[in-house]
């Protein structure tokens, strides 16, 4: 490609001597809380993101005053997984240096926001004194890779979900500006040291996800992703994967180029190194021949769909040298998180509470933070993240689960969990507004409103024990997946959302637009007549969104 057409991205991160720019010069410039532009981009393969609170713009701009700037800042947890010691830390970061709420996301991490510029360098160091970083958690670059989260659902959980830590390794950027900026480490004589083979100077033409499903539960939603593995078990032993590609799920409202897709199973591979080859094959052929002048149409997806499934297989059997066999047999039933105790085949117990939107803070309902902190100071349980945006207080021994127990029971966590409404608990919602950039809508500020309105509807026809999946996103960028929701509302307009249907309880069918820009009142009558539909016309054990797709969509 002639470099006259490449996307502005792509100059600033050749430009940029490893990721560095002048990030370091832009901190310490104290006139104002922002960094410039081309350093914004470079600072999100560090795992942050300059924002602004948006709900205090105007009343800035009237004063004649500088947007009110901040930092968000993302944590890089392979397959979700903190030590009880790491929550402890991550706890007291969030209170002394961000907005205090920890906020786990879609992608089995952590998220603060509101961090001062100033506070950013204390942040990261106190991160990497608890063994944590943020290291390629946004950018062009391989994500936060996940992992199935639920460790009593499959004996050999341990074997596959060490593979996201193996895979976040192997795709980690070499240049040691991290280590420089932020944690102050000595600049390399020799820069030989910070070649990328991989990445190169370069990288990738946009971010780039990988998911390790392990079935019947799709609680990582795996085909949502670039590069999704799915654990093949025969006999109880891990045989290998079955690797899916072109997986993502955004689109632009108004550009019809753009569009969700599911990943494509393209074939097995056996367990071990022959799959980091594959995966790191895969990567390299979205380097070479994904779009980097139109970032709109650089995800894998579009590479996929402009070369086609063919080559792409035999491009990646070329590059690791082997046949891809053909994928073997496996199904997904369910994709959702096991509230309450559950205990694995080695007689240890799991509970899972349910943190509405991921939102961990103590407020009204529930001193959810509190609680955790309590939970993690026994040092007798693990927190392991959910893709449902919940947590795992995880691998406790018999002898402790009373006393975790009765921390839970006495901080309301056990109540609050048990009261739930099976909807809620099926919910899922993006941050949005006050600090997305992107949000055209409200959506974790908003849904939990709307939710209690729709509970009444489904107590009306009986539906209230429906396991129904229900998203929620402030644009159309579907950070919350409600493309691959039973119901799903995406934003357009503030107040505005469009409402879809007919996805599978499995994450395996998209789903399609039912109506468009609806107000509230319209999102609650439409609702009404739908639950009734459901009710009077359901075939038996028909899932809400088989139904909805074979009335409203099935020619
Ligand atoms: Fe996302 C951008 C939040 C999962 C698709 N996403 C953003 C930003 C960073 C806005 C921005 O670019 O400035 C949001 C920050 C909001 C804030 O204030 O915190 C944001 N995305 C999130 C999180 C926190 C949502 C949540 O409430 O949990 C999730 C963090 C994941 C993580 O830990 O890494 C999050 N984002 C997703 C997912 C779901 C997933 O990966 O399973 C998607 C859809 C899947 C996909 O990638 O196709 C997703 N986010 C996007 C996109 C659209 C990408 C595209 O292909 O066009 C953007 C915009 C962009 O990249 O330009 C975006
Ligand atoms: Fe922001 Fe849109 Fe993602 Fe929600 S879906 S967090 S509004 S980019």
């Amino acid at each position: 490609m002639s470099d006259n057409n490449l996307s502005q991205v792509e100059r600033i991160k050749m430009a940029s001597d490893g990721l560095r720019g002048t990030i370091k010069q832009g901190l310490e410039d104290e006139i104002t809380g922002a960094i410039s532009e081309e350093d914004q981009a470079l600072l999100k393969f560090h795992g942050m993101y300059q924002q602004d609170d948006r709900d205090r713009r105007d009343e800035r701009a009237e004063k004649k005053l500088e947007r009110l700037y901040s930092f968000m800042i993302r944590l890089r947890l392979p397959g979700g997984f903190l030590k009880p010691e790491q929550w402890i830390a991550v706890h007291h970061v969030a209170g002394e240096n961000s907005t205090g709420v920890i906020k786990i996301t879609t992608r089995q991490t952590l998220q603060l926001h509101g961090l001062i510029k100033s506070k950013i360098k204390p942040t990261i160091k106190a991160f990497s004194e608890a063994h944590l970083d943020s290291i390629a958690t946004c950018g062009d670059i391989n994500r936060n890779v996940i992992c199935a989260a639920h460790p009593m659902q499959s004996p050999i959980h341990t074997e596959i979900h060490a593979y996201a830590a193996r895979i976040s390794e192997l795709m980690m950027p070499k240049t040691r500006a991290y280590y420089e900026i932020w944690l102050d480490e000595e600049k390399l004589a020799d820069k030989k040291d910070e070649e990328d083979p991989l990445y190169q100077n370069r990288y990738l033409p946009r971010k780039f996800k990988i998911a390790i499903g392990i079935p019947p539960n799709n609680d990582i939603d795996v085909l949502g992703n670039d590069l999704g593995l799915i654990a093949i078990i025969e006999n109880n032993e891990l045989k290998g994967f079955n690797i899916a590609v072109g997986g993502g799920l955004s689109t632009t409202h108004g550009n019809p180029a753009t569009y969700a897709r599911l990943a494509s199973v393209i074939g097995f591979v056996p367990a071990g190194d022959i799959t980091l080859k594959a995966i790191y094959a895969i990567a390299t052929i979205q380097r070479d021949f994904g779009n980097r002048s139109d970032r709109k149409l650089a995800r894998l997806k579009y590479t996929v769909d402009r070369h086609g499934l063919v080559w792409f297989k035999e491009e990646v059997e070329r590059r690791i040298g082997l046949a891809i066999e053909k994928p073997r047999p496996y199904q997904f039933t369910d994709r959702k998180d096991y509230y309450g105790w559950q205990k694995n085949h080695e007689g240890l117990w799991y509970y899972t509470p349910f943190v509405e939107n991921g939102r961990i803070l103590d407020d009204e309902k529930v001193p959810m933070k509190s609680a955790l902190l309590a939970v993690a100071q026994t040092g007798k349980a693990n927190f392991r993240f959910t893709g449902n945006q919940n947590v795992i207080l995880a691998e406790i021994n018999e002898k402790d689960k009373a006393a975790i127990n009765k921390i839970l029971r006495d901080f309301g966590i056990l109540d609050h969990t048990e009261k739930a409404s099976t909807i809620r608990k099926n919910s899922i919602a993006c941050v949005a507004l006050n600090t997305c950039p992107l949000a055209l809508a409200e959506a974790q500020r908003y849904f939990p409103a709307l939710i209690t309105k729709i509970e009444p509807l489904l107590n009306k026809y009986g539906l209230q024990n429906e396991d129904i999946i229900i998203r929620m996103t402030g644009c159309p960028n579907g950070c919350g997946r409600p493309y691959i929701a039973e119901i799903g509302f995406v934003g357009t307009a503030y107040g505005h959302y469009n409402l879809h249907l007919g996805g599978d309880h499995e994450g395996t069918r998209l789903n399609k637009i039912y109506k468009e820009n609806l107000e509230e009142k319209a999102i609650l009558e439409e609702l009404d007549g739908l639950f009734r539909l459901f009710k009077e016309e359901r075939a038996a054990n028909e899932n809400f969104g088989d139904f909805t797709y074979r009335k409203f969509f099935q020619s």
